[in-house]
């Protein structure tokens, strides 16, 4: 875990066994469970809670990921939230996500929403990187493939004030509510491998 110095990652409370495994690159990455086998999420601890809420800065945020072949089409988990901030009928929410092997991101501000998709189907089993960059007037989405390809997207929308609720926790791998616990049904569990998450806000270390 990077973009914030104080901020140090954990694990929510599970239902399952997470394990961390081998990043390819000589590291550890966190294995999140396979599709239909449980829920597991990791959450960043910081320092303030309010030390992840962009308000008006620019920020950027993203991760490394390996997506299983199966990860959606459950009953209790339809989708594969990446990273996040924030639940969806939040005053504030940035979030990664891949439903139906396409990367999303999501910011809503008090000005507005952007909702940007790259129109590149993920390869499972491959290590992918996903970033969505919010600028003033427009929300970038940038997914580079196995080979190294970035694919680009952006919706040019003034998002304006970000801000989650202060008790959101920056969320790893899936949904939690306000007191950090994975969300049980609709939970969009990432079924795969996440690594290096980041989230970086202009004018903070
Ligand atoms: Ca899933």
């Amino acid at each position: 875990m990077s973009g914030d110095r104080s901020a140090r990652a954990h694990l929510a409370k599970v239902s399952t066994r997470v394990s961390s495994v081998a990043d390819g690159r000589g590291g550890r990455a966190l294995r999140l469970p396979p599709l239909g086998t449980g829920r597991a999420v990791a959450t960043v601890a910081t320092s303030s809670p309010t030390s992840l809420t962009p308000r008006d800065r620019r920020f950027v945020f993203g991760a490394r990921f390996k997506i299983d072949s199966r990860s959606d089409g459950h009953r209790l988990d339809d989708g594969n939230n990446l990273v996040q901030r924030g639940l969806w009928g939040d005053q504030g929410q940035y979030k990664l996500q891949v439903d139906r092997g396409q990367v999303s991101c999501r910011v809503l501000g008090r000005g507005g929403e952007a909702v940007v998709t790259a129109r590149v189907q993920i390869t499972p089993g491959s290590w992918h990187r996903a970033r969505c960059a919010r600028h003033a007037r427009l929300v970038r989405l940038t997914v580079t493939k196995p080979d190294g390809t970035p694919i680009r997207a952006q919706r040019s929308i003034r998002t304006g004030r970000v801000a989650p609720p202060p008790t959101a926790r920056l969320a790893v791998g899936g949904k939690v509510t306000a007191r950090g616990i994975a969300v049980r049904g609709d939970s969009d569990q990432f079924n795969g491998v996440v690594d290096n998450v980041y989230v970086k806000i202009a004018g903070t270390r």
